[in-house]
Parts: structure tokens; C-alpha cells; sequence
């Protein structure tokens, strides 16, 4: 198997009891409904219960035992005389119900929605509980979307390259869009919707003005043309000078009305080519992006501008926190709170405020961003990175649903305790009828999709927390494994094992105890602590000297932790009440500083970086245990990125510690396996590849 059916590969379940049983309940199925989303569901159904049990999809218009009904109470009104009638009008626009009722005298399985999206989400769920092999009996199943936008922020360039992609390039054929319409694009909005994702910005947010031309439009409504029966709306990347650079204007200053006209007829034709079409994300004045401050205006002004001529037809503006200027930071960690916190209650209604997860940019580990809790009257649509720019690439098996669930529980105590991450993005929809969260995907042109047949698994994360993200990424990666490998024991404990631990020893083998930004300058990959120039210093991270390691972020320091409220603050101030693994990020802490193991720093940093390593070790282990029980071409597959990341381990292992020692002058206790090089020879490769010798 290439990977490349995700977690939809529907393989026979075989032929034992529960099969049959499953096959019973199947038998005969009431479905009217040959367009659109409902056609969508059909044809997903009919794929499953033929891979999975072997059957074809029988329809039929008469009540029988034992029989599926699937639809709304337009497409099957019978629904409307039904006790469970209120429950389907009590949904949301995209909620089901899956239970089994009498109906007219006979026992049967029904998925209900409101909606015809709400029908195909009931039937991506019922397939999943085939793929996981539960009981149909006693169903009722009721779900609705904790949060209202669930959207993949595709870092794609129109060249059809991919800004921190790691799996091949872009799959939107831009060349032969809006005609041709490949199979890819089906099998992508299958896989999203079949997680609840519903929408998709389709271009990098370092952004080309020319993806708003008429041209690139047309293109682009091929896409939303494909997504729209998949639940998918359609946004696209906004350039703030984009009235310059395609609208011969001499200006994008926001408060101008010639600025303000054109986009008010740019969206007007958007609208005309995608009816649907979501809105516009934007990345302004950071990293050398334009924006409102070239005009002496402020990120409202910018957001609301576009807010107003969106607002007309429906759409929003996903406006971006992550803010910082291409030049030395005092403390770049308290930016985006600084630059944002005013604002809150200053942006019109359809415009989400979209931080990252943590204050810096994507790091193995942060605390989360203290907008979080922030901005109650702004509502925050929170960024994460499926994508592993800082977690090993595509060549590391990373298991991101655990970071997620980090981040998404951290308790802000915005409003007292249980003010969690997940709650705070929650309540939004309640006080101003708008929620959101958003991931930068890591799909590409690569068979299986993710370049790492583990990354898919990521985005499945995703997808699920995204729908509830108050779920469980343990039992979310159970569900995943499940219908990715494998429902036996044998398989699933081993994989579960390695998902579990992966992270952990991620952070263990490159950025323990709160350490960060210390990753390669350009590639983001692989250690360089040393990476010192005047733009970006990896020194301004670390702090390195020979007495101490870490950033004073306290309030005698940079004062980051004074953005968290009380008594989060007060946690992290405190170095004895600091959780260890925040510890560098928030203080500056010598090197023989007792550990609560009772370890100096300096051993307890050693020892994280050894573990990582054993932890990477650990992980071949466990699944050379799988050989034989996987199919051979996924199994050699993740066998051989292992090995890879085993190397790249030790040499983030080595890199870091050689690196640390020359200023803590502290030894690496001599029963470790000692590093095979010297601090040059790490300095110098790019990578840890077979170059021995070469730059000794
Ligand atoms: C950084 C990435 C850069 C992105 C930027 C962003 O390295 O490629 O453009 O974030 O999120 O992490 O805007």
C-alpha cells in the first residue's frame, strides 16, 4: 500500500461474526438524494460497504427491519412524523444524529441532519465506526461542530511550490485548473470532510497580489467547485497592497475610498465566480509583509476594511497575530500580545484575530499564547502548524494530536479555572456567534500525501480536534491507527506506544525544558544554538553564558509573564513553581541548579537529550516488532525514516550538548555514549549524512 487512501482505504473486515452482523444492518438502505453533498455521502457509503464488507449499497423505498435510513427531513419527510423529529431540527448546520429507532413499526439504523453536509458528516462517522469495528446496536450518537470554521491555511505558492512543505509540491494543478478536475482534489475534500475540516485557504500567507486577478480567480473557483458537495469553502490569501500591485492604484492606504472601492469590487467578483467563496487571510506588516502600519493605520483599520465589503455576502476576515518585524527583537515572545491586546473590541464582527498556539512561532513546546485569555471582546481563531517546520520535517515521526491537546487544555483561567484554551475558542461562538481554529497543513504531491505516513495522522489530529477540541488525541490517534493499519491488538498497542511517547521525545532529543528557537537558521531542521548573526541570534533564545542557560521572561525580566493571568502568572514566576518543562523559556537558570529530580541542571539536560534518543531507539524497536503484520511497503517505509531520525537524534543529541558544554564546562558522564565528533564537525554539515571525516 502507497498510504495513499489515508484513513478511507475500507479494507474487508473479514469474515467473521461482526462482519455478518454489520452486513445485516446494511443489507437494504433508504437514501433519496442524487445531488450534491447527499450524492457525496452516497457515493462514500457504497465505497465502504463494499471495500469493508463486501456488499453493495441496495437501495430500496420500503420500511424494513434491520434497514439504514439516511437523509433529512427534506429528503425523506417521514422524518418530520418521527419522536426523534425535535432532535434533527435541534442540530445545528452541520450536526447528525446516528441512533437506532422504530420507524413505522420497524427497528433501523437512521442518520439524520438538518443539512445535506450534516447527512454526508453522519456517514463519514458511521463508516469510521465499521473501520473501528463498534457496535452498531444501541446507537445514539448526536454530534455538532464545537467550532464554526475548521480551516486548512495551505502555505501554497502559486508556482506550485510549498512554503515549509515537506511532501513533494502543491496539489492544485494551477496549469490545468478551473477544467481539469483531477481525482486528487475529490480524495482531499473526502479526507477533510471525513474529519469535519470546512474550509481550505488556498495559497501562502506571504502572499501574491496576482491571486486575486480575474485569471487566478477563475482557477480558483474550479477548486470550490469540486470542495462545495465536500463542505469546503474557498478562501484565499489577501495581499494588503494588492490595490497597487494589480489595481494600478498608487496607494493601499485603508482610510482611502479609492482603495476601498477596489476591493469592494474585487470581492464583488470573487463572489460572482465562487457564490460560496469564505474570505481572506492575512498576514500584515510582519516579516517584511505590507499591511495598514505602512499608512500610519492599525491592524483594525486593515481587517475592518475588508471586514465591511465581506460582511454583504457572509464572508470573514482571518487576520494574523503572528507579528513581528525582520529586525533583532528585544523579546520577540511578547510581541503579539503587545501589538494585538489594544485592539481588542476594535474589529468588526466577521473578523477573526489568528495567533499561533504558543507567543513564538511554532516551536516544539511553548506555553500558549497569552491572547488566549487575552481578548474577550475579539474573537481568536487559534493557528496551529500541521506541518513539521520545527518538529523534524516529514522525516520524523512526530505525533502532533498530543501538542494540540497541550495547547487546547491549558487552562488561561481568563474567567476563573477551567478558562481553557479549547473553552476560550468555544465561547466565541456563544458571545459573538462566530469560532475558528486553523492548521497549515502538511499535504503535497507525495503518494501517501504527507512525505511520513505518520504525518497523515496529523492531520487527522486535527480535523477531529477541530470538530471537538475538548477530544482525546490518544483516542483520536487510536481511531486513526485503527483504520490506518490495523484493528488488532498486536498492531495497535505497538503503533499507539510510538504516537504516544513521539512528541515527548522530539522535545527531548532537540529543545528540553523549555529551550527553543535554536533550530538550523534556514532549513529549521537540525540543531544550531550557535547560529548567531544581527538579524536572528540564536543567543537572544538561550542566553547561554558559563554560569546560567534561559530568558529572565519574569517580571523582573522581559515581563512575558505578566500577559498570563493570575494564576497562571504567578506559577511561572516562581522557578520552584514553574513547570520544568517551561523552565529555560521563562528563567535564566545556573547551571548547577537543583532539579526537583534532585539532578543539577546541567545532568538534567543531559539526560533529556539521551533519552530523546533511547526514546527514538525505543520507537524502531516497537516497530520492527511489526513486520510481517503491517503491509511491506508502509512497514520498510516508516522502518527506514526511523533510522533517519535515530541519526538526526543523535545529532541534534550531540550538536546541542558539545555546543552547551563549551560554556557550562561540565562533562558528559563517561558511561553515555560519547558524541562520535567534535563541536566543528557539527557546525560545519548541513546535515548528518555520511560525511565522516570530511570536516574533522
Ligand atoms: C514562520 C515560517 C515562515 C512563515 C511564517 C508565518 O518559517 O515560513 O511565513 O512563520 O507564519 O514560522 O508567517
Amino acid at each position: 500500500e502507497s498510504g495513499y487512501e489515508l484513513w478511507l482505504r475500507y479494507k474487508p473486515l473479514g469474515n467473521n461474526e461482526l462482519s455478518e452482523s454489520y452486513r445485516q444492518r446494511n443489507r437494504k438502505v433508504l437514501f433519496p438524494g442524487e445531488t450534491g453533498s447527499l450524492a457525496a455521502a452516497k457515493k462514500e457509503l457504497r465505497a465502504g460497504l463494499s471495500g469493508l464488507l463486501g456488499i453493495d449499497l441496495a437501495e430500496t423505498e420500503t420500511l424494513e427491519d434491520n434497514m439504514l435510513i439516511i437523509g433529512t427531513p427534506q429528503s425523506i419527510p417521514l422524518f418530520r412524523k418521527q419522536a426523534f423529529y425535535p432532535e434533527i431540527e435541534g442540530l445545528s448546520d452541520e450536526g447528525y444524529l446516528i441512533q437506532n429507532s422504530k420507524m413505522e413499526g420497524k427497528m433501523v439504523t437512521v442518520i439524520a441532519a438538518r443539512t445535506d453536509i450534516g447527512v454526508l458528516y453522519g456517514v463519514f462517522h458511521y463508516l469510521r465506526l465499521m473501520q473501528t469495528t463498534q457496535p452498531l446496536e444501541q446507537l445514539a450518537i448526536k454530534e455538532n461542530p464545537k467550532l464554526r470554521y475548521r480551516v486548512l491555511n495551505h502555505w501554497d505558492n502559486l508556482n506550485g511550490t510549498v512554503e515549509r512543505g515537506y511532501a513533494g509540491y502543491s496539489i492544485w494543478n494551477w496549469e490545468r485548473l478551473p477544467f481539469y478536475k483531477e481525482q486528487r482534489y475529490i480524495d482531499y475534500a473526502r479526507a477533510n470532510a471525513s474529519v469535519g475540516i470546512n474550509g481550505a485557504v488556498l495559497n501562502n500567507v506571504n502572499a501574491q497580489a496576482k491571486s486575486l486577478r480575474t485569471d487566478w480567480l477563475v482557477k480558483a473557483s474550479g477548486l470550490a467547485d469540486v470542495f462545495r458537495p465536500y463542505g469546503i469553502k474557498v478562501y484565499l490569501t489577501a495581499k494588503f497592497s494588492a490595490p497597487r500591485e494589480i489595481g494600478g492604484l498608487d496607494t493601499a492606504n485603508p482610510k482611502d475610498p479609492q482603495v476601498q472601492k477596489w476591493w469592494k469590487d474585487k470581492v464583488e467578483e470573487i463572489y460572482s465566480l465562487i457564490p460560496d467563496f469564505g474570505g481572506f487571510l492575512v498576514k500584515a506588516n510582519s516579516e517584511g509583509q505590507p499591511g495598514p502600519q505602512d499608512y500610519g493605520c492599525s491592524h483594525a483599520d486593515g481587517a475592518n476594511m475588508l471586514a465591511e465589503v465581506l460582511e454583504p455576502y457572509g464572508g470573514i476576515v482571518f487576520w494574523r497575530a503572528f507579528v513581528y518585524q525582520n529586525e533583532r527583537q528585544v523579546d520577540r515572545v511578547i510581541n503579539g500580545y503587545n501589538e494585538f491586546k489594544p485592539l481588542d473590541g476594535k474589529f468588526r464582527k466577521n473578523v477573526f484575530v489568528q495567533p499561533k498556539n504558543g507567543p513564538i512561532d511554532f516551536q516544539p513546546r511553548e506555553p500558549f499564547h497569552p491572547l488566549f485569555g487575552g481578548m474577550p471582546d475579539t474573537p481568536l481563531s487559534l493557528e496551529f502548524q500541521i506541518t513539521q517546520e520545527n518538529l523534524g520535517h516529514a522525516g520524523h515521526l512526530v505525533y502532533l494530536g498530543t501538542l494540540f491537546e497541550e495547547t487546547l487544555q491549558s487552562d488561561t483561567y481568563e474567567n476563573g479555572k477551567g478558562s481553557t484554551v479549547s473553552k476560550v475558542l468555544q465561547n466565541y461562538q456563544k458571545t459573538h456567534g462566530i469560532s475558528a481554529i486553523a492548521g497549515v497543513p502538511n499535504i503535497g504531491t507525495d503518494l501517501n500525501w504527507t512525505g511520513h505516513l505518520f504525518g497523515q495522522a496529523n492531520w487527522y489530529a486535527f480535523g477531529r480536534l477541530a470538530w471537538n477540541p475538548d477530544a482525546s488525541s490518544a483516542e483520536i490517534a487510536e481511531d486513526w491507527a485503527k483504520m490506518t493499519f490495523s484493528n488488532e491488538d498486536s498492531v495497535l498497542s505497538p503503533v499507539l506506544r510510538i504516537m504516544q511517547m513521539s512528541r515527548e521525545a522530539y522535545v527531548n532529543y532537540t529543545m528540553p525544558l523549555g529551550l527553543n528557537h535554536i533550530m538550523n537558521y534556514d532549513t529549521h531542521n537540525g540543531p544550531e544554538p550557535w547560529h548567531d548573526d544581527p538579524v536572528w541570534t540564536a543567543f537572544d533564545y538561550h542566553k547561554i553564558t558559563e554560569d546560567s542557560i534561559g530568558v529572565n521572561r519574569t517580571a523582573g525580566g522581559t515581563g512575558a509573564v505578566l500577559q498570563y493571568h493570575s494564576p497562571v502568572y504567578e506559577k511561572f514566576e516562581n522557578i520552584k513553581t514553574c513547570p520544568p518543562e517551561y523552565l529555560l523559556w521563562f528563567h535564566r537558570v545556573p547551571w548547577d541548579y537543583k532539579m526537583p529530580s534532585g539532578k543539577t541542571l546541567w545532568d538534567e539536560l543531559v539526560c533529556h537529550y539521551y533519552k530523546g534518543v533511547d526514546e527514538v531507539r525505543l520507537m524502531q524497536k516497537l516497530w520492527s516488532g511489526l513486520k510481517g503484520k503491517i503491509d511491506r511497503e508502509r512497514f520498510d517505509h516508516v522502518a527506514s525514516l526511523l533510522e533517519y531520525q535515530e541519526q538526526e537524534a543523535i545529532w541534534w543529541r550531540d550538536g546541542c550538548l558539545l555546543f552547551f558544554q563549551e560554556y557550562s564546562g561540565l562533562p558528559i558522564p563517561a558511561d553515555l555514549e560519547q558524541p562520535e565528533h567534535s563541536l566543528k564537525y557539527y557546525k560545519t554539515i548541513p546535515f548528518p549524512h555520511d560525511w565522516k571525516g570530511l570536516y574533522e
